[in-house]
């Protein structure tokens, strides 16, 4: 493991369930803070962050950008996985070795081994920007977890069931917090209400959320 983290010391946090084979893993992520906010400087000044419209025509109040050998994006023909940013029509920004080091030693940490991910979608919250409830299901193998990690405001993740009408149940997601998530739970309905305001003391007025997939 500790070849993963580049010889930065860490100290496991607490495991908390969120359901069958879904794992939040408290402070995962703050060893890496200075690599992953370095790293996403350099991403934003490549692919800048957008407000991408959905099918039905409205614009997402999450702000999004991507970087990995394929990004999440939507428009009014649909939502799908493109090697391309659609603002630039050049290749997403590569994966930075820190995000690749953080998921994988999380999906370790929770599991998941040789878990690497291709794509990984990065969402930024401002106040009141919320996501609605919601499955991800555009990727093509759904064996792969999703690692998810939060950043900056804290903020309150709803995690359902299989169907959309399932009970939710609500956790608070703070900064380094990482989200493991894959097997039983894999598409399980979960969304993330209007963000309160406030000011986080390295990312300002802001949240930010990463989210690492097998896309391809
Ligand atoms: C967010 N996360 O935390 C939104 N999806 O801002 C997600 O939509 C998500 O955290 C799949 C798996 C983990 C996630
Ligand atoms: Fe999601």
């Amino acid at each position: 493991m500790m070849d993963l983290l580049d010889g930065i010391p860490h100290t496991p946090g607490t495991h908390e369930p969120l359901g069958t084979g879904a794992v939040l893993l408290r402070g995962f992520a703050l060893p890496f803070e200075p690599r992953l906010l370095a790293a996403l400087q350099a991403i934003v000044a490549e692919a800048p962050f957008r407000h991408m419209v959905t099918p039905s025509g409205h614009a997402m109040s999450v702000a999004m950008t991507n970087c990995g050998a394929a990004g999440w994006v939507t428009d009014r023909t649909g939502y799908r996985y493109d090697t391309r940013d659609p603002l630039s029509g050049r290749t997403w920004p590569a994966l930075p070795e820190a995000f690749l080091a953080l998921a994988r030693a999380a999906a370790a940490e929770a599991g998941y081994e040789d878990f690497t991910p291709d794509a990984c979608l990065i969402n930024r919250y401002e106040p009141g920007a919320r996501l609605s409830l919601h499955q991800d299901r555009d990727e093509r193998n759904l064996a792969h977890p999703i690692v998810s990690v939060s950043l900056g405001l804290p903020a309150t993740f709803q995690f359902g069931g299989l169907k959309r009408a399932d009970p939710v149940r609500r956790h608070a997601l703070r900064h380094g917090d990482v989200a493991v998530w894959g097997g039983p739970s894999r598409l399980c309905f979960h969304g993330v209400p209007s963000l309160k305001d406030g000011t986080h003391e390295s990312l300002g007025r802001m949240r930010i959320n990463l989210t690492f997939r097998g896309a391809l």
